[in-house]
This record gives C-alpha cells, sequence and structure tokens, in this order.
C-alpha cells in the first residue's frame, strides 16, 4: 500500500486522546493510593512487580559513581553532541525568561507582579526505546532556565534494557545538570514525586512522556502537583509547491513516521506532480529505513498527501489541523509565515528539517499534539515559573477608591468586605483623625 493522495476535503482528521480502560485507571488507583499511604515500602513492591527488579530504599537513588561511569559507556561524539545542543538549547529558553515587574502610579500606590521559580521539579523519562536524551535536554533546561532549584529525575530501573539505566540518559541529564535521580518509574514514580516517600521528596511539578499508566497517574495527581500536558504521537505536515525537492519530503515526512504507528505524516501541495514524486520517494525510502515497520503502518494509517487548489488553501487546511510540526518548503516560505495560524513548530525553507528542531537549533521539541496548538504552546521556561500580584496602595489611593470598593462589595452582599474598607475610611478620611 503506497502512500494516500487524495482531495484535501476527503481526508477526515480524526485524533484521538487516549484515557485509558477501566483496567488501568483502577490499576493506577491502586498504585497511587499505596505509594501514598506506605511510601517506599509501595514504591519497591511495585517495581519489583513491573520492572522485575529488587532493590532496597538505599538503592533507588542514583550514585554519583554511576553517574561518572556513564560518561566512559557513551561515544565522545556524543558527549559534544548533546553538550552542543544544550547550548544552543539553553540560549534559546534564556530569551524566555521573564522579570518581575512594579509599576508606581501617580497615587504612590505601587503594582505589580512577582515572577518565581517552582520550588522542585520532576522529570520523568520513560524506558526502552522512547528514552530519548533529547527529551532529557527539553525538560530540565527550561527548568533550569527558569531559576528551578532542584530538578529531580526518576527512570524505570532498567531503562537500557538488562543493563540498568541507559547511559545515555544519565550522561544527558548530568550535562543539563541534573544531580538527583532515582531510579523508579511508572506509576509509582508519579505518585512518589506527587506525594513524598521517606527517600524522594516530594515536588510541585511532573512533567516528560511515559506509557499510558505514567500518563494516567499524572492526571491522577494533578492538582496535588501540577503537569505538563499528555503528549500524542508525533505529528508534521509539509506545505510544499512544486519547487520542493521529493527526497526532502519524503524523508522529513518519515522522520516523523518513524516515531510510532500512530505518528501522522501528511503532505499538504497544490502540485499533483510533486504529490506523485513524494509517494513514490516515500515507497523508496521506506525500504532501506531501519524502523520500516513502525514509518509503514504510519503512514498507511494516518499518512497522506492531500491536493489543495492553491497555496492558500493549504495554508487553511493547515490551520485546520493545527500540526505539531509544520514544514513550509515552498520557493517563498516566508511570504506565508503571516497567515500561519495553528502549529507548534514552524520549520521555513529546504534546510530547516525537522531533526534540526527535535535535537539543535534551540527551540523546544515538546509541543503541542492532537489539534491542541489551536490553544496551547511549546514547553517554555514559563511553565516552570509562577507569578504572585503585588498590591501595595497608598493612603491617599484608598481615600480616592474606598467608596466605589464598598459600592461593589454591597451590591455582593458581602458587607464584611465593604466593613474593612469603612473602618479606614472613618478612622482615615476626610475628618478623620488618622492624619
Ligand atoms: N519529534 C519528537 C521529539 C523527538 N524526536 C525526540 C527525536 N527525539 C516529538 O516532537
Ligand atoms: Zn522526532
Amino acid at each position: 500500500m503506497a502512500m494516500k493522495i487524495m482531495r484535501a476535503e476527503q481526508f477526515g482528521i480524526t485524533r484521538e486522546v487516549e484515557y485509558g480502560s477501566p483496567e488501568q485507571n483502577e490499576a493506577v488507583r491502586e498504585i497511587v493510593e499505596a505509594v501514598r499511604n506506605e511510601g517506599d515500602a509501595a514504591l519497591l513492591r511495585y517495581t519489583e512487580l513491573h520492572d522485575k527488579v529488587s532493590l532496597d530504599a538505599a538503592s533507588l537513588r542514583v550514585g554519583d559513581a554511576e553517574i561518572e561511569a556513564a560518561y566512559d559507556r557513551v561515544e565522545p561524539e556524543f558527549v559534544a553532541a548533546i553538550r552542543e545542543a544544550a547550548a544552543n538549547i539553553r540560549s534559546f529558553h534564556e530569551k524566555q525568561k521573564r522579570t518581575s515587574w512594579m509599576d508606581l502610579q501617580p497615587d504612590g500606590s505601587l503594582l505589580g507582579q512577582i515572577v518565581r521559580p517552582l520550588r522542585r521539579v520532576g522529570v520523568y523519562v520513560p524506558g526502552g526505546k522512547a528514552a530519548y536524551p533529547s527529551s532529557v535536554l527539553m525538560n530540565v533546561i527550561p527548568a533550569q532556565v527558569a531559576g528551578v532549584p532542584e530538578i529531580v529525575m526518576v527512570t524505570p530501573p532498567a531503562t537500557g534494557g538488562t543493563e540498568g539505566i541507559d547511559p545515555y540518559i544519565l550522561v544527558a541529564a548530568a550535562e543539563a545538570g541534573v544531580r538527583e535521580m532515582y531510579r523508579v518509574g511508572g506509576a509509582q514514580a508519579v505518585a512518589a514525586l506527587a506525594y513524598g516517600t521517606a527517600t524522594i521528596a516530594p515536588v510541585d511539578k511532573i512533567c516528560g512522556p511515559g506509557n499510558i499508566y505514567v500518563a494516567l497517574a499524572k492526571r491522577a495527581v494533578f492538582g496535588v502537583v501540577d503537569i505538563d500536558s499528555i503528549a500524542g504521537p508525533s505529528e508534521i505536515v509539509v506545505l510544499a509547491d512544486e519547487t520542493a525537492d521529493p527526497v526532502y519530503v519524503a524523508a522529513d515526512l518519515l522522520s516523523q513516521a518513524e516515531h510510532d504507528e500512530m505518528a501522522s505524516a501528511v503532505l499538504v501541495t497544490p502540485s499533483e506532480t510533486l504529490a506523485r514524486a513524494v509517494a513514490d520517494e516515500v515507497e523508496r525510502q521506506l525500504q532501506a529505513l531501519p524502523r520500516e515497520p513502525i514509518a509503514r503502518r504510519s503512514i498507511d494509517s494516518y499518512g497522506a498527501a492531500l491536493l489543495v487548489d492553491s497555496l492558500a488553501e493549504g495554508i487553511d487546511v493547515v490551520n485546520r489541523m493545527a500540526p505539531e510540526h509544520l514544514e513550509v518548503l515552498t520557493a517563498d516560505p516566508l511570504s506565508l509565515l503571516a497567515r500561519i495560524e495553528n502549529a507548534g513548530a514552524i520549520f521555513l525553507g529546504p534546510h530547516s528539517s525537522e531533526p534540526v528542531g527535535d535535537y539543535f537549533a534551540g527551540p523546544n521539541h515538546i509541543l503541542p499534539t492532537n489539534g491542541t496548538a489551536r490553544f496551547s504552546s511549546p514547553v517554555t521556561v514559563d511553565d516552570f515559573l509562577k507569578k504572585s500580584s503585588l498590591i501595595y496602595y497608598s493612603k491617599e489611593a484608598l481615600l480616592a477608591n474606598g467608596e466605589k470598593i464598598m459600592t461593589l462589595a454591597r451590591r455582593e452582599g458581602l458587607e464584611g468586605h465593604a466593613r474593612a474598607i469603612a473602618v479606614r475610611l472613618e478612622r482615615e478620611g476626610a475628618g478623620g483623625s488618622g492624619g
């Protein structure tokens, strides 16, 4: 089966959010409760049950020697590349920093917003094939730039298969500056981060991707702590005209299709010639791709080349899809930028292949999926900051505005509110004694 070519209006965008089966939800509820009530004991029990690793509380924490040893197990070029990527990601996110502000009003009042980092953040790193060192950087660095003083990583004990924790994950975390790491995963790790145990102190926010149990556990503890958004499968839309190179378009579509059988990779183009060339090229490149089975299933189920009458119509289609990643491979991509409203990340021109953003350029690769780019944003420094409002009213301001405040309070039937103002106006207002 080759990539489908069809008119854009024939393409149904059906994406579903995973809420888990009743059994999965029940299992997660039980784990979260047990960890909440029993702490480390439950943590160790579920680790033995689900990860088949028996640990004691003292061995949950990953030691410095183990982190050091990880450096000997990875290639020097990996360390060099991840260092440079981390530096790019850091300098990009530095631009997102916000500062507190205070505004002195003419009446002598001071109004403002105080920006503070969260105190402690937990980053979940999944086990198995989806343990991406790049995603460790994308979660940790914005938190660091925000100024979060304590960043802790949790990952299942056999992230790297039977060898224990994947050394590439340990090196990425260490390069990003994480010093506190625990070998624990699944719903039990999320519960430990939310409620704390004797070994793991509770955090204020949990972020990072995981399997369905991790996602359900994050939903279950939301409110006790903050969580990041729950990511859906990767998506890429390439908007291209006849000037695009079909080899590039196909390669970029496959770069996301290989993530997941449920990933979606879609070409939108007014050129039927390009659509046919890309479909042929996808098939040719698929045959030589190591993750061909995954990518092929993704292309077969969610991939397509969509024909439109014009680039203007193409932009409408893109805005309706609100893709996680959008590549614009047209003669003049910058001229289209102003009309693109909904996309997690926009890649312009033939040299901005999507993996440039996944790994290296600096913007975050944790992006809104499932059409949520209509209303949400990539992970930024803001996700690790909170704000407090500041009010320092002057006497002059209170005297000038007190009556209005009382009017509003009494309208709501809140006499106590009105009196809190009234007592001050009586004492300090015109004729009052408080000069
Ligand atoms: N494209 C993925 C992120 C990723 N790619 C990690 C490679 N490693 C979701 O945006
Ligand atoms: Zn990717």
